[in-house]
């Protein structure tokens, strides 16, 4: 509906300055060598890829003091900031935009990227997190806990996050696969009325009721554009040991897939990232694993498996 090519334009965004733990940066070079960008092409899609995707390790700044609670805030701004070019470049291309992370602060520059191009766009964010922490509701400083507060304008635009205009509407945000959210995000989703689904639901009423429930919360009519950010720790740790912050209960295989398939089935989606892949943690098979299932996601968005 809203792509006008059979490009696919990734970006790889090697970047693991949102969180502590080393190894997310590897993500997407993984993501590479087990082949994604061959197995988007054999779909029948060209693939265009961002350039310079080693800028991103050498332009963390030599010195990064915390500001307040928040670690590493000029190295993620910067990182978003180029992330952000990016997207935007190939959404105003008409490509479906596909960003590999990296950790998730990487969608504060995603979700400005694709927006600037698809102003009516809703998100459909998939996670075990909220990552919606302001500055100060954070308890650990870690950005990729944040992203959404400030795509949502809920936190005052200050340096070095000020390029960051407020890009989304509280009632345009929907989540899929919550179970560890802080207190302060609580209050947040409460406040401000954004609807939710947590594992809690989708044992409730199925994957299939949850997903159509949630499209029908953000876009009605399945006429505006879809960007998801799927973050892959909202999968059961069994199905994606390899990410920084595993919590169990988490999506099956299935489940997962299913929200990927479901999207891909509205013809709505502008704009995918796929995000925490760790190569770093676990076994060699628990890496494998989890990023064969990473890059099945990306295919199952694409509309590998609908026939
Ligand atoms: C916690 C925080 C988070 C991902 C952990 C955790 C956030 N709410 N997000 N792993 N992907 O630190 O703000
Ligand atoms: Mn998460
Ligand atoms: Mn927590
Ligand atoms: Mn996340």
């Amino acid at each position: 509906k809203f792509i006008k090519t059979t490009v696919v334009g990734v970006t790889c965004v090697p970047f693991s300055g949102g969180q502590p733990k080393g190894g997310v940066d590897d993500g997407p070079i993984e993501m590479v060598r087990f082949g994604i960008l061959d197995q988007i092409q054999d779909m029948g899609y060209s693939v265009e890829l961002s350039e310079g995707m080693d800028k991103y390790r050498s332009m963390k700044p030599a010195s990064d003091l915390p500001i307040g609670k928040m670690k590493n805030p000029r190295y993620v701004s910067m990182a978003a900031r180029r992330v952000s070019d990016q997207v935007k470049a190939h959404c105003e291309q008409g490509r479906m935009a596909v960003t590999l992370g990296g950790d998730h602060s990487i969608a504060m520059g995603t979700l400005t990227g694709s927006s600037m191009v698809y102003k009516d766009m809703c998100v459909i964010w998939v996670d075990a997190h909220a990552d919606i922490n302001t500055p100060e509701t954070t308890d650990s400083g870690n950005l990729h806990g944040c992203p959404l507060s400030f795509l949502l304008g809920l936190c005052k635009s200050e340096a070095p996050f000020d390029w960051i205009e407020p890009c989304l509407r509280a009632d345009r945000l929907v989540y899929i696969g919550l179970r560890d959210v802080d207190p302060g995000e609580k209050a947040i989703l409460r406040k401000h009325g954004i609807k939710a689904f947590s594992m809690h639901d989708v044992d409730k009423h199925g994957i299939g009721k949850v997903v159509e429930m949630a499209l029908d919360h953000v876009n009605k009519d399945r006429s505006l554009p879809i960007h998801m950010s799927f973050d892959v720790d909202a999968l059961d740790p069994s199905v994606a040991p390899a990410t920084g912050t595993p919590v169990r209960g988490g999506l099956t295989f299935r489940e997962g897939h299913y929200i990927c398939e479901a999207v891909a089935e509205t013809g709505c989606l502008v704009a995918l990232d796929l995000v925490e892949v760790n190569p770093a943690l676990g076994d060699p098979e628990s890496l494998r694993q989890t990023v064969a299932v990473g890059c099945s996601l990306v295919r199952c968005s694409l509309g590998e498996s609908l026939l």
